[in-house]
C-alpha cells in the first residue's frame, strides 16, 4: 500500500506540475506571438502545436528537479507564488530539452520519442521541424524575462540557459563528428572522447542547470557552491548518459518511448567503446564488421556480440552503476553545507531520481 500511495503521490505532483505550463505559460507564450509577432491564428495554431507535442510527455525530472531543489533549499513548502515561479525555470529546463530532442532526432534519424513519432516525422511537419526547435528555444527567454525581469538574480539565470545551451551544441557537434555516416573506423572511438561528448551534450543542461537555477532563485551566491555543485551534477550527468546508451541497446521501446539506434548510427556510446576495451581479436573483427551500418541483421550481431563474454555488457553495466552509486554517495556526503546556504539532500534526491532508472 505503501508504494502506491508513493505512486498515487508522484502522478499528482507531476499532474501540478504539468498544468503550470498547460493552463498557463502555453497561453502566454501564444499570445506572445499572437500579439507581438501579429501571427494569424494558422501560426499561433502551429506554435502551441509545436509547444505541446514536444514539451509535454516526458518524465519531467529536469523539470521538476527545479521545483524539487527550491523547496529542499528552503527547508518548506511553497507558496503558490513560489511554486509557479519555479515551476516557470523548471519549464524553461523543459524547453530547453524539447529544443534539444526535436533537433536530435532529425540528426540521429529517429523513430519514435516518448512513444509517439518524432516531430520532424509528423504528417507535414518535416523540416518545419528546425524552426519550431528554435522557436522552442526562443520561448525560454520570452518567459524568463515575463516573469524574472525585475529580479537582482534575472541576469544570472539568463546566461546559465546561454551558457548550458552553447555547452550543449558543442557536446552535440563531437557526437556527430565522432559519428561519421560514410566511414565506419572503430579506431577513432575512446573512452576519452566519449566522457567530454557526454558531459558537453547532457551533463551542464540535464543536472547543471536545474540545480543552478534554483540555487540563483534561492538566493545562494557563495561562488565556491556552484563550483560544489557543478562537480557533483557533471559526474551525475556522466552517468546518466551511460545508462541512456546502455537502454538505447538493451531497452525495450515499450520502456524507453523511443527505438534505440546508436548502433546503426555509428554512434561513440559506451556500449561500443566498453565493447572495444574488452573484445578478444575473433570479436574485435565482428564489431569491424558489423557497426555503424543502417542494416538490422548486423545491428542484431552486435548486440549478440555486447552479451557474450568477455565483453559482457550487462555485468559490466551493473557493476558500473553499483560504483557510479557510491561514488556519488561519498561525493555528496563530503560537500560541506556550512555558511553556504547550500544542502545535501538536493543531490541525494537527484540521485534516487535516476539510480536503477529503467526509463
Ligand atoms: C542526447 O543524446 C543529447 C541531447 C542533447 C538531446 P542522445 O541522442 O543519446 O539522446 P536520445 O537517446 O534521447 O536520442
Ligand atoms: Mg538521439
Ligand atoms: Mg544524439
Ligand atoms: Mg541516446
Amino acid at each position: 500500500m505503501a508504494s502506491q500511495a508513493t505512486a498515487t503521490d508522484k502522478a499528482s505532483k507531476k499532474a501540478r506540475f504539468e498544468q503550470v505550463f498547460t493552463d498557463r505559460l502555453v497561453q502566454e507564450l501564444v499570445e506572445h506571438v499572437r500579439v507581438d509577432h501579429e501571427m494569424p491564428e494558422e501560426a499561433t495554431k502551429w506554435y502551441e502545436r509545436s509547444l505541446l507535442y514536444n514539451t509535454v510527455g516526458g518524465k519531467a525530472n529536469r523539470g521538476m528537479s527545479v521545483v524539487d531543489t527550491v523547496e529542499i533549499l528552503k527547508g518548506e513548502k511553497l507558496s503558490e507564488e513560489e511554486y509557479f515561479e519555479a515551476s516557470t525555470l523548471g519549464w524553461c529546463v523543459e524547453l530547453l530539452q524539447a529544443d534539444f530532442l526535436v533537433a536530435d532526432d532529425m540528426m540521429d534519424y529517429s523513430i519514435t520519442r516518448r512513444d509517439n513519432p518524432c516531430w520532424y516525422r509528423v504528417e507535414g511537419v518535416g523540416n518545419i521541424a528546425i524552426n519550431d526547435a528554435f522557436m522552442l528555444e526562443a520561448a525560454i527567454y520570452f518567459l524568463l524575462k515575463k516573469h524574472f525581469r525585475s529580479r537582482a538574480y534575472y541576469i544570472d539565470l539568463v546566461e546559465l540557459f546561454l551558457e548550458s545551451a552553447s555547452q550543449t551544441m558543442s557536446g552535440q557537434l563531437l557526437d556527430l563528428l565522432t559519428a561519421p555516416e560514410d566511414s565506419v573506423d572503430l579506431n577513432r572511438f575512446s573512452m576519452q572522447k566519449y566522457d567530454r561528448i557526454v558531459v558537453y551534450k547532457t551533463a551542464y543542461y540535464s543536472f547543471y542547470l536545474p540545480v543552478a537555477l534554483a540555487m540563483r532563485m534561492s538566493g545562494i551566491t557563495n561562488e565556491q557552491a556552484y563550483k560544489v555543485a557543478l562537480d557533483i551534477l557533471i559526474e551525475m550527468g556522466h552517468y546518466f548518459q551511460i545508462q541512456d546508451d546502455y537502454l538505447d541497446c538493451f531497452g525495450t521501446p515499450e520502456q524507453i518511448g523511443k527505438i534505440g539506434c546508436d548502433i546503426v548510427d555509428n554512434k561513440c556510446s559506451w556500449c561500443v567503446n566498453t565493447a572495444l576495451l574488452h573484445a578478444t581479436p575473433d570479436q574485435r573483427k565482428i564489431l569491424d564488421e558489423n557497426y555503424g551500418v543502417k542494416d538490422s541483421a548486423k545491428e542484431k550481431r552486435v548486440k549478440e556480440l555486447y552479451v557474450q563474454e568477455p565483453i559482457s555488457l550487462p555485468q559490466r553495466f551493473e557493476k558500473f552503476e553499483t560504483e557510479s552509486y557510491q561514488k556519488l554517495s561519498s561525493m555528496i556526503d563530503q560537500v560541506d553545507e556550512q555558511g553556504t546556504g547550500m544542502k545535501k539532500e538536493v543531490f541525494h534526491a537527484f540521485l534516487a531520481k535516476v539510480y536503477k532508472r529503467s526509463k
